[in-house]
């Protein structure tokens, strides 16, 4: 969701119950906070803004949304953009080897047969999952093969503060093994590494599987492989990667006063690289005894089952906690603990739902159709080198039916929402003086204290 603005409550509602859509959770005590904000913020007056405990100011922060929702996603490649296409549907065997099942067509033009990349932002509705799906590729049996490079781009048009991002894959579609996720904090022009998934991080990304994160080097990414397995057994492959931004990183339940963390979250923009449909097997003989330990439930043991609604509630829990401790720190009390601050519980893995329809399930009834003459089948660089490598197999796509970005808007605890200004940038509304999309900067005129974030115990406002 982009704009809490005019329609503020209404938007919010609808927001909130996307979100309880996408993510799953218990939204009873969402939908009730809404519900107060709705009685809160009628109209443009502010009889109790919670920027200011009567006339004292105090930190606060926008609702915690789905900031992908209804955002523009930019793919690099999409099915059917260039005409009928035949894609397959894959089957998933435990322990991760695959097989082709029915095939379709894929055809931009033809309203039910398309994936466009709005599909990955839209309502999720576990009874008509919309997926966007790539062009079919050519599955190279080869660690000298080039990289697939699908790419996804997701401007947010604004910066946020991200606790999480997730990518529900659809039904009947492979799980990628190697996936890289970036951020941008200037709109775009500057990427920095977010996230790796890979079953073998040191080959695809040149980086050590689940990293230990110290206090020295707590603005780096890690990989893990963690999104091959599920809840530690080693069976299914899994229908979502969620990956948890602050989780593991020591500072993170001292979030208020870690300048690096605080950068570590913002974005503007996510970027989604799919490297690797699959990795060509025969792995190392240390891989392999790397994965027989992981199968038998080893590992560091901190990527074991939680899901997004658990996220969801404990943000939730967080936000109790803050107004809480505002409460407490406007009487003057202690109560330090940021909503951001408390660690997050490590969550890489939750299973699809096993029932999930597709909305390329209309197509069922045509799978036979594989030799219609109009059908034409994806060519690429990458074909090409098939036919020089060998081994190949046809088909194969990457297929997405949610991408969220659980987060909010980031306006430093200067602002209780965003809104779209004239120009139809969205911006904080900014309180305590400071001024700035993202309220990161003091109002002219009152420079008498330097600029600062909002924290539980002082609000800095700026002064004049
Ligand atoms: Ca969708």
């Amino acid at each position: 969701m982009k704009i809490v603005g005019g329609g503020a409550a209404r938007t919010l509602l609808f927001g909130i119950i996307i979100i309880c859509g996408v993510i799953l959770f218990d939204c009873g005590d969402a939908l009730a906070g809404s519900e107060i904000y709705a009685k809160t913020f009628p109209s443009q007056q502010h009889p109790s803004d919670p920027c200011y405990d009567e006339d004292r100011p105090r930190r606060c922060i926008p609702n915690f949304v789905n900031a992908a929702f209804g955002a523009a996603v930019e793919a690099s490649s999409t099915c059917g953009s260039g005409g009928p296409t035949r894609y397959c549907d894959v089957i998933e065997q435990p322990g991760g080897s695959t097989g082709i099942g029915q095939c379709h067509i894929c055809d931009d033009s033809t309203p039910r047969r398309r994936f466009p990349a709005s599909y990955l932002t839209d309502v999720s509705n576990p009874n008509n999952v919309t997926c966007w799906r790539s062009e079919p590729l050519v599955t190279l049996q080869s660690f000298s093969a080039p990289p697939d490079n699908v790419t996804l781009t997701l401007s947010l048009g604004k910066k946020y503060e991200l606790t999480y991002v997730s990518l529900q894959f659809c039904p009947k579609a492979a799980k990628p093994d190697s996936i890289a996720i970036y951020k941008s904090m200037d709109y775009g022009k500057t990427w920095q590494p977010f996230q790796f998934y890979s079953s073998q991080c040191r080959r695809v990304y040149g980086r050590p599987n689940r990293a230990t994160i110290t206090k020295a080097n707590e603005q780096e990414a890690r990989c893990t492989d963690s999104h091959r397995y599920t809840g530690g057994n080693g069976l299914a492959p899994v229908g979502r990667i969620a990956f948890s931004t602050l989780e593991g990183r020591p500072s993170a339940s001292d979030f208020d006063n870690s300048p690096v963390l605080q950068d570590w979250v913002t974005a503007t923009d996510v970027r989604v690289v799919f490297n690797r449909l699959h990795i060509p097997q025969q792995p190392s003989s240390q891989e392999q005894q790397q994965q027989q330990v992981l199968q038998l439930g080893g590992g560091n043991g901190d990527d074991h089952g939680l899901g997004l609604e658990e996220l969801a509630k404990r943000e939730r829990e967080r936000e109790e906690r803050l107004k809480n401790q505002q409460k407490s720190s406007a009487r003057g009390a202690g109560g330090l603990l940021d909503p951001l601050a408390t660690a997050l519980p490590s969550v890489h893995q939750v299973i699809a739902p096993q029932e999930m329809q597709s909305n390329d399930a209309v197509d069922d009834g045509e799978s036979g159709g594989f030799a219609a003459a109009a059908v034409t089948v994806s060519t690429s660089t990458s074909s090409t080198l098939a036919s020089n490598l060998g081994t190949s197999t046809l088909a194969h796509h990457y297929a997405v039916s949610d991408f969220a970005v659980g987060g909010r808007c980031k306006c430093n605890g200067h602002a209780a929402r965003c809104i779209q200004g004239k120009d139809g940038e969205v911006a904080c509304e900014c309180r305590h003086n400071t001024a700035g999309r993202d309220c990161e900067r003091c109002r002219p005129f009152h420079f008498d204290r330097p600029w600062a974030r909002a924290t539980a115990r002082d609000a800095n406002e700026c002064k004049g």
